[in-house]
């Protein structure tokens, strides 16, 4: 594999590398010259993005929208390659490099209600200011995605072909994930009445950039799954990341619930700026929405300990089914605090 020193030079970059950020796909890097603006460089996983030009011409097609429509955060900015193309691929890789934003901090939990706000007042603008791109010229760059119908179906493949003992192991989490299956007909039933958008699907916390003192958003990053999809799935995943009081992979279940106040402040966040764009079916479904990607993240975590670790990154052996205890302990008390959670956001 060719060394991301080696990658930098194509964009006519020569510096300190350093590898950058808590993604669990793509693998990012930090270049630093002696001087001038630092360079983020990412090597796409190409078993997930199997399009990665699609990406890219998305990519740029957003950042065009964002930029002719008053977008109040700072946009990426692709550095292009020597001979002056959006991207590097050869056998080694695709690769793709932004100009790094600087002086920003990055949280992958809190329970500052504030910072919630913020977060969630962030990612309603986004879905705003995109409100006026069709959905239908941007690419799926993972098709099923937020499908919990399809990740249904990759979780009962995944338990017919699970590793030796894994499926014993996790047998509990198995039979708990087909409890919650009648979710995925729910599903869709209710998105046969709702809009497709420009959504960005990956809406957790430690993708917003915040000013040092954690006062301001300065930028919202990670635009590779930005895909048609629903607004409840944004908010949903927003919730999951943000209400959840321990981390996403939590040892220690003890500490994982689904705080009630913070789910109050992005709420208050979320709707603030996106009242008069969501239908009416768009706002009584948002809690729908918390639930299906709790779920989704929950068999999505629990089918990739089942194979063997194959799709995210993993820093010891056990994270993948930790993180599927988390989303299940998260589930389980969503589903009991529904009713105060429903008026909360009725309220807001
Ligand atoms: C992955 O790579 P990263 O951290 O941006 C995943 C998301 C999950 C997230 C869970 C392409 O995102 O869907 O919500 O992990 N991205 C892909 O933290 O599968
Ligand atoms: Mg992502």
């Amino acid at each position: 594999m060719k060394k991301p020193t080696e990658i930098a030079k194509k964009f006519g970059y020569e510096g300190r590398i350093q590898t950058i950020g808590d993604g669990h796909i793509n693998n990012t890097y930090l270049v630093i010259p002696l001087e001038g603006h630092k360079l983020i460089l990412q090597k796409i996983n190409r078993q997930v993005f199997r399009k990665p030009e699609e990406l890219m011409a998305n990519l740029v097609k957003i950042l065009d929208h964002l930029a002719r429509n008053k977008y109040p955060y700072k946009p990426l900015r692709i550095i292009h390659t020597t001979s002056g193309d959006p991207y590097w691929s050869d056998p080694s890789g695709f690769w793709r490099a932004f100009e790094y934003i600087d002086d920003c901090s990055t949280l992958t939990h809190t329970n500052n209600t504030r910072i919630a706000w913020m977060t969630a007042e962030a990612y309603s603008v986004f879905i705003n200011t995109l409100a006026g791109l069709s959905p239908s010229v941007i690419r799926k760059t993972i098709p099923d995605f937020n499908n919990p119908g399809k990740r249904f179906e990759e979780f009962i493949d995944s338990v017919n072909e699970a590793v030796t003992d894994r499926a014993d192991y996790a047998g509990s989490l198995i039979e708990q994930a087909m409890d919650f299956s009648d979710i995925t007909r729910q599903y869709a039933e209710i998105t046969a009445d709702l809009p497709l958008r420009v959504t960005h699907n990956d809406t957790k916390l430690s993708n917003i950039l915040f000013g040092k003192k954690l006062d301001r958003v300065v930028a919202i990053v990670d635009f590779d799954t930005i895909m048609p999809g629903y607004v409840m799935n944004d908010f949903g995943d927003l919730a999951r990341s943000i209400c959840n009081t321990g981390r996403e992979d939590e040892a220690d279940i003890s500490k994982v619930s689904f705080s009630t106040s913070l789910f109050k402040a992005i709420s208050e966040g979320y709707v603030s700026t996106l009242k008069d764009t969501l239908t009416p079916k768009e706002n009584e479904n948002l809690l729908f929405g918390v639930r299906i990607m709790i779920y989704i993240q929950f068999i999505r975590f629990l089918s990739d300990y089942l194979i063997g670790d194959r799709y995210y990154r993993i820093a010891y052996p056990e994270q993948n089914l930790n993180r599927a205890n988390v989303h299940l302990k998260l589930l389980l008390d969503f589903q009991e605090k529904e009713e105060m959670l429903m008026e909360i956001i009725s309220e807001v």
